[in-house]
């Protein structure tokens, strides 16, 4: 009778090791790579081997769009993305992404570490998600290839990719240039080829991708501070025991702390990198009007009275 037991339990167990999928977009040795790591040695040596995570960095299972497709239909295990791809599909992520809504980047820490932060991933079952951390991404601002950006004047009419997003698209509309939704694979070749003028990013992003090379001017607008996500998918989530679950929220939240460190350092370096490599670095900036030109975008978003409060929360905390 007990060594059935014991066959049994072993079986049980067996059938629920298992190596979970991660996608990323970013390089090898991005920060966000290198933390899914981090979280999949932690999980392993917490399950006793069991469970394992299996990173796929560098786009290789897709991009952005088409990997958060297959998280939610369960294809993949789980993604780390950037909250403005997501806002697509879950609202409250669009929040996180309006422009000029974080005051700083310890505000926008203290918001996601504190109870709104937690809120917001506990809130994503209905959308087909678990959400598990989240991590830095600096601020995004505009870089070009024609001349330097200091005003609107300067912004009009420059095609401008933004991610795949509606969003993204309105804001770089409402400060009058053109908007050009293209995947992050396709930026460095829209660039090259002069299919765009330029897009929007963080320094990291803007260095590691090599669109440095091919934009010399990077103005400072930070007009959005749109973090980055990780989520499980809802179906991966099922098979995992309560025990489990706790092992993976931890390990995610560790991993958010790991990475921190790791992309102050990157941002630092990349700043001086592209200075470097003499890209002109446009600091002088008036916010205000960028600000003004894209209010409409808050008149959009708070018919939708959960965003409405939303935003009103995150703005109060100090
Ligand atoms: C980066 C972000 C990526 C991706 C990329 C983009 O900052 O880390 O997940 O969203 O921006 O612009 O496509």
């Amino acid at each position: 009778m007990f060594v059935v037991a014991l066959c049994l339990t072993a079986a049980a167990t067996a059938a629920h090791a298992r190596e979970f999928r991660a996608a990323d977009t970013q390089n090898e040795d991005y920060p966000t790579v290198q933390a899914l790591r981090f979280m999949g040695h932690l999980i392993s040596e917490r399950t006793g081997g069991r469970h394992h995570i299996k990173v796929f960095h560098s786009r290789q299972l897709g991009e952005e769009k088409e990997t958060l497709a297959q998280t939610r239909a369960g294809a993949i295990d789980l993604n780390r993305t950037n909250v403005a791809l997501i806002g697509n599909v879950i609202p409250s992520m669009n929040v996180l992404a309006m422009p000029f809504l974080f005051r700083s980047i310890e505000h926008m820490q203290k918001v996601l570490d504190g109870p709104i932060g937690k809120e917001i991933l506990d809130s994503f079952e209905p959308y087909g998600f678990v959400g598990l951390a989240f991590y830095d991404s600096g601020a995004r601002s505009i870089y070009n290839n024609v001349h330097p950006v200091r005003s609107l004047a300067d912004i009009r009419g420059l095609r401008l990719r933004v991610q795949q997003s509606e969003l993204m698209s309105e804001m770089i509309r409402s400060l009058g240039a053109e908007p050009v939704e293209l995947p992050y694979g396709q930026v460095l070749t829209g660039l090259v080829t002069k299919l765009i003028d330029g897009a929007e990013n963080n320094w990291p992003s803007f260095v590691t991708t090599g669109h440095y090379k091919h934009a010399g001017y990077y103005s400072l607008t930070e007009h959005t501070m749109s973090p980055e996500v990780l989520v499980m998918s809802h179906k991966a989530w099922m098979m995992l025991s309560a025990e489990d679950r706790k092992i993976f929220r931890e390990a995610a939240l560790r991993s958010g702390q790991f990475m921190r460190e790791k992309w102050r350092d990157l941002e630092e370096q990349s700043r001086k990198q592209a200075e470097g490599a003499g890209v002109v670095i446009v600091t002088d900036i008036d916010r205000k009007p960028f600000e003004a030109a894209m209010a409409g975008l808050y008149v959009k978003a708070q018919r939708d009275p959960a965003a409405a409060q939303l935003i009103e929360r995150i703005r109060k905390v100090e």
